[in-house]
């Protein structure tokens, strides 16, 4: 790490305590940097750094809403609109008791990056509460999101800022919350990604990250002449990213073994097929259920339930050759990278926003296996929303066949940006300098070229 880096990074802790996620990811990216600034001094002069780590707005406000039963809850609502150098902001929103200021930042700055490496014209914003979705009713959902967005609508528009779903927000919430921009503002319009089929929706968006991921790990592979078929892949979650991870997994030829949820995780060593994947779906879904379920219906699976106090992940101590962790930021460790190495893994294509700590990650890079960061591998459900949006502004909707091909594309075209871009900054093979460079190149000179605002 170079003076300029570290001195950074102490004023970014000293500005912005207690954000250790923001910390992290801001460390991760500066550091893969150093090679650009060693090369192109203007960026530094620029400040383009201090610069893109700061919000260009971040937004906090307060969500009273009345439950079923007439009591009154107050959640903390936000919406971090990081860079919009390159097109509106653009970043889900999340759901979750765990949500703060520190994670919507670090979601938020790491959208800015894998939004520029889609290709799209789209800036970086991320947003959500602290509000828990698990086991409300649906109408308690509903009053929520329609609270949330009685003072977020005021912030957002089709060509300002572009929010759609994350951890806790799938396609029931964002109904809601679409229902409720449009009564505020009597405008029927593409200021939400995720939207339902029959209402502006586009085909693949719900299967784009798990998709995306997945492909990105394919491209992976064939730079060493390999394919998916026959590989023993780890999963962990059980929401959207992960499901549809699983289904192309199992369309390329690959074996998924593990899925998790915030209480445990599941090993199936047969296999989980698509019929079990079916079970999955419409347990997690529509029941809205927990995983370890699927150990009463399969009983050649074994459930474990997570112990807060083991220092690691077990469902990352199984034999495989690949890992798509799906669920959460810092679901590996130190400890789980040596153990998925241990165990024969050397292709970890990240669905989850930054699930790998930095001693993790360096771990991976050490030993040289084929890594994915998130900002690269994840970005096939950002991209399907840029594709929604140009959808709703042509008004016309593409086909399955015609949004696949495009995501495929555009993975394709990320990995390629990841290799190329590792190259030419003398690290060949070092995913996560290839990401964050070739992401960072586009915005800075749009920032440039836009002056000092
Ligand atoms: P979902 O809400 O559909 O699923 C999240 C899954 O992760 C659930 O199985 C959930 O378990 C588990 N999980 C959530 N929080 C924790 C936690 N603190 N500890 C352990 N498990 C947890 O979200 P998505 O599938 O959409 O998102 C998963 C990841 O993918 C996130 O990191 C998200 O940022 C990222 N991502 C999502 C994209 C999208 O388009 N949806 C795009 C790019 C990245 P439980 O049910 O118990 O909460
Ligand atoms: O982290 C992400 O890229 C997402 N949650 C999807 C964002 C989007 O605008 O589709």
């Amino acid at each position: 790490m170079s003076e300029y880096v570290k001195d950074l990074m102490a004023e970014v802790k000293a500005k912005h305590p207690a954000q250790p996620e923001f910390h992290q990811a801001v460390q991760e990216v500066a550091e893969s940097l150093d090679l650009v600034f060693e090369r192109h001094p203007e960026y530094r002069s620029a400040k383009i750094l201090e610069r893109i780590i700061e919000p260009e707005r971040a937004i906090i406000f307060r969500v009273p809403w009345v439950d079923d039963q007439g009591e009154i809850h107050v959640n903390i609502g936000y919406r971090i609109e990081m860079n919009s150098a390159i097109g509106p902001y653009k970043g889900g929103l999340r759901f979750h008791p765990s949500v703060n200021l520190g994670i919507l930042k670090f979601l938020a700055f790491e959208q800015v990056f894998k939004n520029s490496l889609t290709s799209l014209p789209m800036g970086g914003g991320k947003g959500g509460s602290d509000f828990d979705p698990k086991g409300k009713s649906d109408l308690k959902i509903m009053r929520f999101c329609q609270a949330f967005m009685s003072e977020l609508f005021r912030h957002i528009g089709p060509d300002t800022d572009v929010p759609a779903g994350d951890i806790g927000v799938g396609g029931r919430e964002i109904g809601y919350l679409f229902g409720q921009y449009k009564k505020l503002r009597n405008e029927f319009t593409g200021v939400l990604t995720g939207k339902g089929l029959n209402w502006g929706g586009s085909l693949i968006r719900p299967e784009a990250t798990g998709y995306g991921a997945v492909y990105f790990a394919a491209e992976m592979l064939a730079t060493k002449n390999q394919t998916l078929d026959g590989k023993i892949c780890l999963v962990s979650g059980s929401g959207n990213v992960a499901q549809y991870t699983v289904e192309k997994i199992l369309d390329l030829g690959g074996k998924p073994v593990t899925l998790s949820d915030s209480n445990g995780y599941i090993y199936d060593e047969e296999g989980i097929n698509r019929e079990k994947l079916n079970f999955v779906m419409e347990l997690k879904n529509v029941r809205r259920g927990r995983i370890k379920e699927y150990v009463d219906k399969y009983k050649n699976a074994v459930y474990t339930a997570f112990d807060p106090y083991l220092d690691h992940n077990p469902l990352w101590d199984h034999k495989a050759h690949c890992a798509f962790p799906s669920a959460t930021q810092n679901e590996i460790n130190w400890i789980d990278a040596q153990n998925l190495i241990k165990n024969g893994v050397y292709v970890v294509s990240e669905g989850a926003n930054m699930p790998t700590t930095i001693e993790g990650v360096n771990i991976f890079l050490e030993n040289k296996i084929l890594y994915g960061p998130g900002k690269a591998a994840n970005a096939g459900g950002v991209s399907v929303s840029g594709l929604e949006m140009s959808q709703n502004s042509m008004r016309l909707p593409w086909t399955r066949e015609e949004v696949d091909n495009r995501l495929m594309l555009i993975m394709k075209n990320i990995h390629r940006t990841c290799v190329q871009m590792a190259e030419r900054f003398g690290t060949p093979g070092n995913y996560v300098n290839g990401a964050n460079i070739g992401g960072f190149l586009k915005v800075a000179d749009a920032m440039i070229d836009q002056g000092v605002v």
